[in-house]
């Protein structure tokens, strides 16, 4: 039976296997060396190439190619010499370790409860610092791995940019003067650029950061000269490699050639509760998981004092067995001593036990992976930022709490580790050589040399030359004016209406250009495909073929500058697309105006934390949630109907949502967005639902533009009005209906509201209610509207009944004593036609009717539920 070793060696690597004629094979090698002195690499390449074709012909199993042995992917032979001044930078990355460990150990012995990291930082630190001084221009776009933010911070309090109040207030925020537990920018408006707290979300933002900065080029709106040598880097661990949003972008970044894009993958092999692949290689998985998308691959595996190693290593007995450790070994070997290593992973055989002979246990304890030695990161990002025509990922080995000793280095727990006691703290001052006392020690004091030390002035210089400070987010951009909407009055949907109110924006002078239309696979829905031929399709490529319907007018014409965003079917990615140029304005200086449409269903509730980030990132744009609502999607069915994302839009503080009925408020909404968001340069970001029913738009009262724009106003007024219809969406006709079947069937006339959205609403309502509390005399939109009204208020929507009841609290009026009705599609969806589903989820003219009826305890209720066959004894919607 195979053991362990070889079960690992053949399921992810086999790139070393036994040799069954090592003569044999040395004459082959050596003929190949021949070729390469004689006739150079690239004759050598296609001699592999037909190689490989023939032996593929011969049905000879090919070796897995996608995966390199088990060392630095730069040779000693590549590697340029280091540039910076060693000794200072290790000066300055212990200060930076120390004031990260304090600032999370201080914050923890004061609260408890606050938590924060120390060992990912720990790891990370070396990868970090020689970006900071070599390599991260001033305007590179850096998404930092979410548990390092320590390190951030403390970098930042030595360039003078943090102050040691803010360390000292580390996730302590509320006052204003503390430091976020992890990158938000919402939360350090000019300081954090992106939110990665979320794992994955970085990962897959980057790569469409990177692919929006070539769009941005393409186009023409950002410079060529400007935007060729800016990176996007990302910093990724080697768990979060797990989450499906870290991959879904790989092959978009090859495809597209993204050499402007380097993610850093942290392979400390833990993540929080214990080894990425204990059994396995999170490396070596990830190498072929990246080469096969089409990557170029650097791993970083082994420091500067392994070389020597490696170059004795003739027989590859070191490679044989570093190949056979499973990753849970390695985590073993890090958090143990130089003895241990020796005698578990050197001494298991005897050419290993004699290539380390000359060495100390000490020596051995040395030993560094490549994560941890500046002069390899330095050589990888080196190589990184040199290669064209394909995205690089280095897969950086490191040890997680890396320096930590007993306490951290290693350890199963050391993810949560935040407390160290004094004696683990002088350790680590040793370690480090800091120059501490045991009394800065035992206070926590951070530490800062002083302006004038050599370190501080070199830190500073290095990030002059490369041009300012990072992070440092921009939080204005020049203004853009945003022309008058108009909308036709004829028989539409809203989503023609809003596809109209689109091409006007993109045809204006001036916004025209910044605007960004994206789909992900739905343009044809959503009746965009007018577009196309006009506006184009953004490809890196241009069209490289003929399209099948090039003969029609409207033909699908992809092009190099084109301006719409056509992601295919990754809601994911098309969010991101989104994300990133609805952070333009700071990302770039250019403020744009993108426009997401989609199926509502995949929005707040299949990519909901990507808003929620979006909101975290201050992003200014527009989603559109298309042929939206349960009962208006009609023939879709369970899995397209949406009924929730008004009430997850509610949620998102920065995030304005509207469910209109008619074209005209349609073009007050987006008018007032777009105004709001270029004009005015608020963070603000607009939901907007617009649905597939054909209806007559004719048109809303002149004066209705306050109440549009707060969320209701008074439609039809009835001066003898008994009750108060309030309808959004498509459902506002059934509550036109309702109000004509109460008026001519039971005499009862009422008043009808057309509701925006109940979430606006609702958000003014607490406003006021709040000052209220507060002693202060406000009065919200709702009362308002509503207190020279009489009777009860029923309110309809094609969402869940809780959206109506938003608002229940200020449309009972103050004593509460007026009745409220929501009414709304509770339940699972279903295939049927509008007529059907509104009646089934009780949201038709006649259900609102007779709630109206209920609500007024008319006698003619009873006489309704009969007239209109309304099911008494009937399950609800949601029960059924
Ligand atoms: C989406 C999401 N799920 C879970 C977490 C909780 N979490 C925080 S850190 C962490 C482990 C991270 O491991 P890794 O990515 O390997 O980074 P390391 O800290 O080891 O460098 C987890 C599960 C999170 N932040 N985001």
């Amino acid at each position: 039976m195979a053991n362990l070793s070889d079960i690992v060696t053949s399921a992810f690597w086999r790139v070393n296997p036994p040799d069954a004629d090592p003569a044999e094979t040395r004459e082959w090698l050596d003929a190949f060396d021949a070729l390469v002195e004689a006739e150079g690499r690239e004759r050598a390449t296609f001699l592999l190439r037909k190689l490989l074709d023939h032996a593929r012909a011969r049905r000879v199993p090919l070796p897995p190619v996608l995966n390199t042995p088990y060392k630095n992917s730069v040779g000693l032979a590549d590697q340029p010499q280091f540039p910076g001044d060693l000794q200072l930078e290790t000066r300055i990355s212990s200060m930076v370790r120390w004031n990260a460990l304090a600032m999370v150990v201080r914050a923890n012995r004061a609260h408890a409860e606050l938590g924060g990291h120390i060992a990912s930082y720990a790891s990370a630190a070396d990868l970090f610092e020689v970006g900071f001084n070599h390599f991260f221009r001033g305007e590179d776009l850096v998404y930092f791995q979410p548990h390092s933010a320590p390190g951030v911070y403390a970098r930042a309090f030595l360039e003078g940019r943090l102050s040691e109040e803010r360390l000292a207030n580390y996730r302590q925020e509320v006052g204003g003067k503390g430091l976020s537990s992890y990158c938000h920018p919402y939360l350090m408006p000019d300081f954090w650029q992106f939110p990665t707290g979320s794992m994955g979300l970085g990962p897959l933002n980057a790569i469409y950061q990177a692919r929006f900065l070539r769009y941005l080029t393409h186009r023409g709106i950002v410079d060529e000269g400007d935007s060729r040598a800016r990176k996007v880097w990302a910093f990724v661990g080697d768990g979060e490699m797990d989450e499906p949003e870290a991959l879904a972008g790989l092959s978009l970044a090859a495809r597209e050639s993204l050499d402007n894009l380097i993610f850093v993958v942290n392979c400390n092999l833990q993540r929080l509760d214990g080894p990425v692949r204990g059994n396995g290689s999170i490396v070596q998985e990830l190498e072929g998981l990246f080469a096969g998308a089409g990557w170029n691959v650097l791993k970083l595996l082994w420091g500067s004092d392994w070389d020597p190693l490696f170059a004795r290593d003739h027989d590859g007995v070191l490679l044989k067995r570093l190949h056979e450790t499973v990753d849970g070994e390695f985590q073993t070997y890090a958090a143990t001593d130089g003895r241990f290593n020796r005698e578990h992973f050197f001494n298991k055989y005897p050419e290993l036990q004699a290539l380390i002979a000359d060495m100390s246990d000490d020596d051995i304890d040395r030993l560094k992976r490549g994560g941890h030695d500046p002069v390899k990161i330095h050589a990888a990002y080196h190589a990184a930022a040199r290669h064209e025509g394909q995205p690089t990922v280095i897969l950086a080995q490191t040890k997680k709490g890396y320096g930590m000793g007993l306490w951290g280095q290693g350890k199963m727990g050391t993810h949560q580790q935040k407390k160290l006691d004094d004696a683990a703290l002088r350790e680590f001052r040793d370690r480090f050589s800091l120059p501490l006392s045991d009394d800065d020690i035992a206070q926590l004091r951070f530490y800062h040399p002083g302006d004038a030390s050599p370190e501080i002035r070199y830190l500073r210089e290095r990030r002059k030359a490369l041009g300012g400070y990072l992070p440092v987010r921009r939080t204005k951009a020049d203004s853009i004016a945003v022309p008058g909407l108009s909308a036709s009055p004829r028989n539409q949907s809203t989503t023609m209406a809003f596809v109209q109110l689109l091409a006007q924006l993109m045809k204006d002078d001036k916004l025209g250009r910044r605007v960004v239309p994206i789909v992900a696979d739905e343009a044809r829905t959503f009746g965009m495909q007018t577009l196309f031929r006009q506006f184009g399709i953004y490809s890196a490529l241009g069209q490289l073929y003929e399209p099948e319907d090039h003969e029609e007018l409207l033909y699908y014409r992809e092009a190099k500058d084109g301006q719409i965003l056509e992601e295919g079917i990754t809601e994911a990615g098309a969010l991101s697309s989104w994300l990133a140029a609805a952070t333009a304005y700071s990302s770039h200086g250019v403020p744009m105006l993108p426009f997401y449409i989609y199926y509502s269903v995949f929005g707040f509730q299949r990519v909901g934390d990507l808003i929620w980030a979006a909101g975290d990132s201050r992003a200014r744009g527009f989603l559109v949630g298309g042929t939206a609502g349960r009962t208006t999607l009609a023939g879709e069915g369970l899995q397209h109907q949406d009924g929730s994302s008004h009430l997850v839009a509610s949620t998102v503080p920065n995030c304005r949502a509207w469910d209109p009925c008619f074209a005209q408020e349609l073009a007050l909404i987006v008018r007032d967005g777009a105004r709001r968001m270029l004009e005015g340069q608020e963070d603000v970001f607009y939901y907007l639902t617009v649905t597939n029913e054909n209806y007559d738009h004719p048109g809303i009262p002149p004066d209705a533009s306050e109440g549009v724009l707060k969320g209701m106003y008074l439609y039809k007024r009835n001066d003898k009005a008994q009750v108060q219809l309030l309808g959004s969406g498509p459902i506002l006709r059934e509550v036109f209906a309702a109000a004509e079947l109460l008026e001519k069937e039971w005499n009862v006339a009422a008043n009808v509201w057309s509701v925006t959205s109940f979430t606006e609403l609702r958000r003014d309502g607490m406003r006021a209610e709040r000052a209220r509390r507060l002693g202060g005399e406000d009065e919200s939109w709702v009362e308002k509207c509503l207190k020279d009204t009489r009777g009860p208020v029923i309110a309809a929507s094609d969402y869940v009944s809780a959206v109506a009841d938003l608002i229940r609290a200020y449309a009972g009026g103050r004593e509460a004593s007026r009745k409220y009705v929501a009414l709304g599609t509770d339940g699972f969806g279903r295939s049927d036609t509008r007529a059907k589903l509104r009646g089934f989820f009780e949201v038709d003219a006649r259900s609102i009717a007779v709630a109206a009826l209920a609500a007024m305890d008319s006698p003619s209720t009873a006489a309704a539920l009969d007239r209109y066959r309304i099911d008494r004894a009937g399950k609800p919607a949601w029960e059924r």
